[in-house]
């Protein structure tokens, strides 16, 4: 199989730590492409332009991260993601990708001209981001995200981990100890290690 990936994508970074985590790297070949040019050929395989994409053995490809995960626990068992047993562990994981959608939109923006940017966009994409990051760390204060690797560490650990390097702007941290102890901690992880963005 193949999947099509940015190196800087937190969405991909999910799929790519899954791989890893999996063990499944012969398995499925990781192919970096550049996105939003008219001409890409991904548009033949994926018209969203979106990443990541997988295309699997029959030559069907698979766009969203959470679907490419379920796909590829499914095929390649066993399964390394912890269910979500409950509404619990299920509206964690909504938060947590809600989270990684606004910061997506944040990155966008500020890779924009600065003259393109939208203040009121990064404003309000940054004011989301900052109380995301509140309510996760009393979520993290909790335990809640002490247990087997699942879609909601998963997803915060690609939201945030590195996420200094890359978009200073974001002072995730500030306050937030404990959000910021579990980052470090998850972060140490061969999965994440692993998939580290480039600078
Ligand atoms: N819901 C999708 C979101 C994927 C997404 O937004 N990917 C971005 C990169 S972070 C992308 O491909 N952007 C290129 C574009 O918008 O043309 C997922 O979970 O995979």
């Amino acid at each position: 199989m193949k999947l099509y990936v940015t190196l800087t994508s937190p969405y991909a970074r999910m799929v790519r730590a899954l791989i890893v985590e999996k063990g499944i790297e012969d398995n499925v070949t990781v192919e970096p492409i550049v996105t939003r040019k008219p001409d890409m050929p991904l548009l033949d395989i994926n018209p969203s332009g979106r990443v990541p994409v997988l295309v699997n053995d029959d030559g069907d490809a698979f766009e969203d991260s959470a679907l490419i995960i379920d796909y590829l626990e499914t095929v390649y068992a066993p399964r390394v993601l912890a269910p979500q047993p409950d509404w619990n562990a299920r509206r964690l994981e909504a938060s947590a990708r809600s989270m990684l959608d606004g910061v997506a939109v944040w990155v966008r923006e500020l890779r924009r001209p600065e003259d393109h940017q939208s203040p009121v966009i990064l404003k309000h994409e940054a004011g989301r981001a900052l109380r995301m990051a509140k309510a996760f760390d009393t979520i993290v204060g909790s335990g809640a995200l002490d247990g087997p690797l699942d879609m909601t560490q998963l997803t915060l650990g690609s939201t945030l981990h590195w996420r200094d390097r890359t978009m200073p702007e974001f002072d995730w941290r500030h306050g937030n100890d404990r959000l910021s102890a579990w980052v470090d901690r998850f972060g140490e992880r061969d999965l994440m290690q692993r998939t580290i963005p480039p600078a």
